[in-house]
């Protein structure tokens, strides 16, 4: 009897949001061993290979991402799959490249874009024995086709292996703007529902088109509809008044909620996807960062980032669980400066470099769109190294899989195991791989193959000082001597373009 009544008082307590069942599982495997280790991964948005203080930045300091680095494994070529944001998540989570489903950038009101038949990471972990939690942007879509915000939110993270999530649901320049927590719509009065429109204006709110007046910056005219907060927005929504989050408070709210389940789980092996908004569009840092760095909002917004990752460190340290937790930090995407709002990040930047001595950025098939600042600090495990190491978050899955001593599903078919790598045991990680961006490139060594691109940008893009990366024809680069991507070797290396087009036609063809 008192084996029941303990752990309901304590779920009452802690207003237990994980599910029981997981609680139940783990404690048949509550082994807080080196085999499993808790794993947080924070996951910053936008965040650029030279946006933090150990990877170069200026104009902005992260004393505590560079505590991190000095005392973790700092890789110098890792990479998100993705140039941008939906397909690094969703390859991620699956462990599969993301052109396998068509992953691209999705609205707001798009429907979840991850089976939930598929084994997913979290869904992998659960099975070795954790407790699950996500905290923060999702941007994975929710629900089947349109969703009724003003009901269950189903399926969604919770159904795609997550015991626990507290959603920004899509973007913070998109909405709705609302938080969604396991399933369920924050402060939804159910008398002011909310609607959410992609195509046409719902409700009466103003919109940054029509009231230019109250916006706390200007926009570009696809993030100029509906005004919330003083900033307009991708996409139109009436109601849900009482329901809507505070930009400023971010870093706040998602903290809360990442302590709290780290509280909730710290006798039993978790896994904690903590994912940023920042610092994404539309940048907004709370008034505490606000002049923290030389560069305007956007630096700001870093000394923000570092700040979170600062008090999940002190979080882990204070549950005593700091020696056996695996934290990895890295960003979905490499760095982008006008992304739409006119907040003065171009004019700003100063020396600062977000791209370090890599060409392109967010969007870009150039390297800076995909290699990031990756740190793994594991203190109890790792020794300070820096590793040069090919690495991709692709590989986090696999790798994961054979610390906690799972298989490989069979429909996991790019993530490759390369734990040792990760804990900085070896410099050899991956061969080869693909980079991800509106093509293809395939990286081999020194070599760079990109593939040529002959389909059509969106216009907002063409109109920003942004480097794609695409062109008509082949590119060749030699990374070892030109780093930057400026030499396009192909013409010369006719042998090597094919046989990388090759190559790269049989992994698209795995
Ligand atoms: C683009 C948005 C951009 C950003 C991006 C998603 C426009 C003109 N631009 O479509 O502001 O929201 O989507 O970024 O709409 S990501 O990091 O989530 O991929
Ligand atoms: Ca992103």
């Amino acid at each position: 009897m008192k084996k029941l009544i303990i752990p309901f008082v304590i779920c009452l307590f802690f207003s237990c949001k994980d599910n029981q069942q997981a609680q139940k599982d783990n404690a048949e495997n509550n082994d807080q061993n080196s085999e499993k280790p808790n794993i947080v991964i924070l996951y910053v948005d936008d965040l650029g290979y030279a946006d933090v203080g150990s990877y170069g930045a200026k104009g902005v300091e992260t004393p505590n991402i560079d505590r991190m680095a000095a005392n973790g494994v700092k890789f110098t070529d890792a990479h998100s799959s993705a140039a941008t944001c939906t397909p690094s998540r969703y390859s991620l989570l699956t462990g599969n490249y993301a052109f396998r489903n068509k992953a691209a950038i999705l609205p707001g009101d798009a429907p979840l874009l991850i089976d939930t038949s598929q084994v997913t990471l979290p869904k992998m972990l659960k099975k070795a024995g954790y407790t699950t939690g996500v905290v923060g942007k999702w941007h994975l879509g929710l629900g089947i086709g349109k969703v009724n915000w003003n009901k269950e939110i189903s399926p969604g993270a919770n159904e795609v292996g997550f015991d626990y999530s507290f959603l920004l649901p899509a973007t913070g320049d998109r909405v709705p703007t609302v938080f969604v927590e396991d399933g369920e719509v924050v402060n939804l009065d159910k008398n002011d529902p909310i609607t959410v429109s992609y195509d046409e204006k719902v409700g009466n709110r103003p919109t940054g088109t029509e009231n230019p007046g109250q916006l706390k910056f200007k926009a570009d005219l696809q993030h100029s509809n509906t005004i919330v907060n003083g900033v307009s927005r991708i996409g139109y929504m009436a109601g849900g008044k009482d329901a809507e989050w505070v930009d400023e408070n971010f870093p706040f709210d998602f903290n809360r909620k990442a302590k709290e389940f780290m509280k909730r789980n710290k006798e039993n092996p978790f896994f904690l996807y903590y994912s940023f908004h920042d610092i994404h569009v539309p940048r907004v840092p709370n008034a505490r960062f606000q002049g923290k760095s030389s560069m305007g909002a956007r630096g700001d917004a870093i000394a923000q980032v570092d700040f979170v990752v600062g008090e999940i460190m002190k979080e882990l340290e204070e549950l005593n669980i700091a020696d056996n937790t695996i934290i990895v930090f890295t960003s979905d995407n490499g760095p982008v400066l006008d992304d739409g709002y006119d907040d003065k990040a171009e004019e700003m930047v100063g020396e600062h470099n977000p791209s370090g001595p890599f060409r392109g950025g967010k969007y870009s098939i150039y390297e800076a769109g995909t290699r990031v600042p990756t740190i793994v600090y594991w203190p109890g495990k790792v020794k300070p190294v820096e590793s040069d190491a090919l690495m991709n978050q692709l590989d986090l899955y696999a790798s994961f899989a054979s610390l906690v001593n799972q298989p490989l599903p069979e429909d996991v078919i790019d993530s490759e195991d390369h734990m040792d790598a990760w804990l900085g045991e070896t410099k050899n990680g991956r061969e080869e791989m693909l980079e991800e961006g509106f093509t293809l490139a395939l990286r081999d060594g020194k070599w760079k193959y990109i593939q040529p691109f002959t389909g059509s940008i969106p216009d907002w893009m063409a109109n920003k000082d942004i480097e794609s990366g695409l062109s008509e024809k082949p590119q060749l680069y030699n990374l070892e001597e030109d780093k930057a991507e400026q030499n396009n070797l192909a013409e010369e290396n006719p042998d090597l373009v094919n046989q990388y087009e090759e190559r790269t036609q049989e992994i698209i063809n795995k």
